[in-house]
């Protein structure tokens, strides 16, 4: 017997009822939707960061930043335990950013005054500080704390 010719049939029969099953009258079997991306508006000033979070859960976050100051800024989403006004400061006048994990940042070119960013970071539950690391700008106020609880 020819082994070949007997396989391309049998294939034949087993294929086209899956073909028409696809085209059928099933309904596609909804995707549950997972959890809404936090979502935060920042907006930055001389000398403050100011935050507005529409949860608090971990997760997927959108960060929209507004520079309403009239200098350039940036902000710097950083992880760690330290309390916010703690962060060791070094001889340049910026955060070392090593006192925690640095998440994510928006780079002062994209935050000239007036402008707006916006970034997706996933953010762990834990502590975090938001900060403008330009030289000075953490010590004369830009900075903020928020705490994210586990989803
Ligand atoms: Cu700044």
């Amino acid at each position: 017997m020819n082994f070949r010719r007997l396989f391309v049939p049998l294939a034949l029969v087993i294929a086209i009822p899956l073909l028409a099953g696809c085209g059928g009258d099933a309904e596609p079997t909804p995707t549950p939707l997972g959890p809404l991306p936090t979502r935060v508006q920042i907006e930055l000033s001389e000398w403050a960061v100011g935050q507005n979070f529409t949860q608090s859960g971990s997760g997927t976050t959108i960060f929209h930043v507004t520079n309403k100051g009239s200098l350039a800024h940036e902000l710097v989403v950083l992880r760690t335990d330290m309390t916010i006004g703690d962060l060791p400061i070094g001889s340049d006048g910026k955060v070392d950013e090593s006192a925690g994990q640095v998440i994510g940042e928006i780079e002062v070119d994209e935050l000239q005054p007036g402008a707006q960013a916006s970034a997706t970071f996933q953010l762990g539950s834990g502590k975090y500080v938001l900060l403008c690391n330009l030289p000075g700008h953490y010590a004369q106020g830009m900075r903020s704390a928020f705490t994210l609880a586990n989803n």
